[in-house]
């Protein structure tokens, strides 16, 4: 009988940089949302959807709780609040670490929650057990949480218990889509956190931070392979040079790392053209990022 199925809403929160978007890349089995070294990676919510016997789960990947300092910093900020609402259990991840002041904040927030929350210790692979003890033992107070796990979002330790114990928690009912469906984003949106990945991960400094990425053009041509046109947008000329490279050498090293995972993801040959402008001041700019994608 399927009547017993699970089916709700996950929402990963925490911190820049623990490692959120790589546990929903894992958990979905696919790369949907970019993950690098640098802190503040993800800007817009990415949701991941894993169907199982026992039902079906919908992950929320959010964009790292910090102060905002821009327009686009505000954005990230009410993209968290919405995967708030709705949640049926929040993972709060954590590094296996004394708690910092930014965690007292986060604590803050997350102690107003309604919802059931895990706390999930992640990159436990690279802590060695005598570490993440006494970390577990800090946090276990401050709040009921309905699980404590320590995780590795990279290697994949505990998972398996991760979502058992998640579907244990999510309320009965239907699954919300089709079985084989692992996000709800167009093939475009995936696109373009694949390229802004290898931005972030290629660039140092302002740059990753000054950039995003449009997709132009995105089209199946007759020979079975996707054109697909992007531009990168930074906010000064001098970041424009920069991006470009010399002799043209970073936008060829970022275009074929993105060209890569692009066919990966998409299972079909592409052909990737991209361009790089400078629009000033994008980030604090309301028209401007409105225009860019990242709208109210
Ligand atoms: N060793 C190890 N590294 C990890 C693990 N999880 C994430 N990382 C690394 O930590 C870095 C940050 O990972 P992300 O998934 O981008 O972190 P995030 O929480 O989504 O970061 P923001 O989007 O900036 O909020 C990357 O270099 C990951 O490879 C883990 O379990 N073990
Ligand atoms: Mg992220």
């Amino acid at each position: 009988m399927n009547t017993q199925k699970k089916s709700g809403f996950v929402s990963i929160l925490g911190r820049p940089n623990v490692g959120k978007s790589t546990l929903l890349n894992y958990l979905v089995g696919e790369k949907l949302a970019g993950v690098s070294r640098k802190p503040q990676t993800t800007r817009e919510t990415i949701r991941g959807i894993l169907t199982r016997e026992e039902g079906q789960v919908v992950f929320l990947d959010t964009p790292g709780m910090h102060e905002p300092r821009d327009l686009l910093g505000s954005k990230m900020l009410r993209e968290i609040e919405e995967s708030l609402d709705g949640a049926d259990l929040f993972y709060w991840m954590i590094l296996p670490e004394p708690m910092t002041r930014e965690e007292e904040k986060i604590l803050e927030i997350v102690r107003g929650l309604k919802a059931p929350i895990f706390l999930l210790v992640n990159q436990v692979d690279r802590f060695p057990k005598p570490h993440v003890l006494p970390v577990i033992d800090a946090y276990k107070d401050k709040l009921p949480f309905q699980e404590i796990i320590p995780i590795s979002a990279k290697t994949g330790i505990n998972i398996e218990i991760l979502i058992q114990k998640t579907f244990e928690c999510l309320p009965v009912g239907a699954p919300l889509f089709d079985e084989d469906q692992i996000s709800d984003q167009n093939e475009r949106f995936t696109a373009s956190e694949i390229i802004r990945e290898k931005v972030f991960r290629m660039t140092r400094q302002e740059i990753p931070y000054a950039s995003t990425v449009v997709i132009e053009d995105f089209k199946d041509r007759p020979d079975k392979i996707a054109e697909i046109h992007a531009t990168i947008v930074v906010e000064r000329e001098s970041q424009k040079g920069v991006m470009i490279g010399k002799r043209g050498e970073m936008m060829k090293r970022i275009g074929e790392a993105s060209r890569q995972d692009l066919e990966r993801f998409l299972g079909r040959k592409v052909f990737l053209k991209l361009w790089v402008k400078t629009i000033p001041g994008w980030k604090k700019d309301k028209q401007a990022m409105r225009e860019l994608g990242y709208g109210p």
